[in-house]
């Protein structure tokens, strides 16, 4: 599967840049390179250049200067695909872009497909898959959170993490096989309590990746926080406001939203994604109804809600707001739920007094005076689960190692209800050999099948 030809790609952004980067990898880019170009110190050829270097010249075709450009060289294995790697830093032009990038295709290289010199890089062992896949996250990601985890990843955390314990799960894996060969004779190689102890340690480590997923995942996609509550309580008004622009309609009919409104928003390094939803009410209407629904489905699918209520309305009839809100703690009874009172600029200071007396850790707001909306962020982040973020630990924010996880928690769950039950080791010597293929899958140390890295790098930009 390994390739080696020439691959060129631009490596920065389509369009005009003061400075464009063409990268090329392959056995023959340096003297490809090198047989268009012109040192201005017209000293020794780019091939009998040292790697890491960088030399200023021209690129000549047909006896006419295409640009000045400015070349690094890094040679086999010593880059980041592991191959001989020339980057050619040009002037930004689109048409001098096209020029180049032409001059080589018509000179033996071929275009890079998607991710193709990252697959390499995976492929010539300088990275393995997780690492690999957390370079497109890297490129991809808007905000510190997303940033600090996508480095994490791909400076190698899930490997670290599981490569010691899937070592000694391999060692413990071959004691066992060879007792199988001595099956007659009743012998014992692998310690049962060393092993039901190493057992349960990978079944701890793996359920704390597998539950650090939905953080990880709604991370990197931003963090899903429903808005709901009763009609006209503001709920687009305070959508407006978090994202500081006019996004949803704001009426004072009651029933203005009728569709759900979703929009992302960094606050504190983290990515939210607000959901403004149709006012919850009895209706005959069936459109609203309809979008009524969906409010309740948007809420269900959140990591968040915000219950928004009127402060004002609840002055009035405290008593069935007070219901209303334990409703809707029993109908989501694992969501977080931050309860919100709009509206505090139409309300007294005694009525104000009498209302947090009333509703402990209620949040006080004025949507339209955007009063409060800092207190509000500040309690968003930190409803958050941020501990594992501040602490460096391994968040999996990948689907495929989430499902590699799984399948190796399984597995190593059957081992250890096999050691429980004493059962004979040929037995569970099947679940161990699974669970290191599963663990194995994560890092891409096993043969990994052809069609999941075109999967895998199909997702990524040409040039990367
Ligand atoms: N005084 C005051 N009025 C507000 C505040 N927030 C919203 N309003 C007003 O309340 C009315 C309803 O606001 P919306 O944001 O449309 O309410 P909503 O909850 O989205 O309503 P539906 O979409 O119908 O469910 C508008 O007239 C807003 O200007 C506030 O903090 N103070
Ligand atoms: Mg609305």
């Amino acid at each position: 599967m390994i390739q080696n030809d020439t691959i060129v790609a631009l490596a920065t952004p389509a369009g005009v840049g003061a400075i464009a980067v063409i990268r090329l990898s392959g056995e023959k880019s340096i003297e490809l390179v090198d047989s268009f170009f012109s040192s201005v110190k017209k000293n020794k050829s780019l091939v009998q250049q040292k790697s890491h270097t960088l030399h200023l010249g021209h690129l000549v075709h047909n006896n006419s200067v295409i640009d000045q450009v400015l070349v690094s060289i890094f040679k086999n294995p010593h880059s980041y695909t592991g191959e001989n790697v020339v980057e050619i830093s040009c002037h930004g032009s689109n048409y001098i872009q096209q020029e180049i990038i032409q001059l080589f295709l018509q000179n033996g290289c071929r275009m890079a497909d998607n991710g193709e010199f990252t697959m390499r890089a995976f492929l010539n062992g300088k990275m393995d898959l997780s690492q690999a896949e957390a370079v497109a996250d890297v490129i991809a990601s808007n905000s510190a959170a997303s940033h600090q985890v996508a480095i994490q990843q791909m400076r190698g955390g899930i490997t670290n993490e599981l490569q010691e314990l899937r070592g000694q799960l391999l060692d413990f894996a071959a004691l066992i096989e060879l007792e199988l060969d001595f099956s007659g004779e009743d012998v014992e190689f692998a310690d049962r309590t060393k092993f039901r102890e190493l057992v349960t340690k990978i079944s701890f480590v793996l359920k704390r990746l597998i539950d650090s997923f939905a953080f990880g995942n709604a991370m990197k996609n931003g963090i899903p926080v429903a808005i709901i509550g009763e009609p006209n309580v503001g709920k687009s008004t305070l959508l407006n406001a978090l994202l500081n622009e006019e996004r949803a309609i704001v009426s004072d009919i009651a029933g203005t939203t009728r569709d759900a409104i979703e929009d992302e928003v960094v606050i504190n390094g983290v990515v939210f994604r607000f959901i403004d939803t149709a006012g919850i009410r009895e209706t005959e209407d069936v459109v609203e109804s309809i979008g009524i629904q969906k409010a309740f489905e948007k809420a269900e699918n959140a990591q968040l809600i915000i219950f928004l209520i009127s402060a004002q309305k609840f002055i009035e009839a405290p008593e069935s707001f007070l219901q209303e809100i334990a409703a809707i703690k029993e109908r989501f009874p694992h969501k977080r739920l931050l309860t919100i009172a709009n509206k505090i600029d139409t309300i007294s200071e005694e009525q104000l007094a009498s209302l947090t007396a009333q509703i402990s850790d209620l949040v006080l707001l004025s949507a339209k005076q955007k009063i409060g909306i800092d207190t509000l962020e500040q309690e968003l982040t930190s409803l958050v689960n941020t501990g594992a973020l501040s602490n460096n630990e391994t968040i999996v924010t990948n689907s495929r190692h989430f499902e590699a996880l799984t399948l190796a928690l399984e597995s190593i769950e059957s081992v250890k209800q096999g050691i429980e039950l004493d059962i004979s080791s040929d037995l569970f010597a099947i679940d161990i050999r699974e669970c290191l293929r599963h663990l194995g899958n994560i890092t891409g140390e096993y043969d990994v099948d052809k069609d999941i890295l075109g999967h895998i790098f199909g997702n990524f930009c040409i040039g990367k």
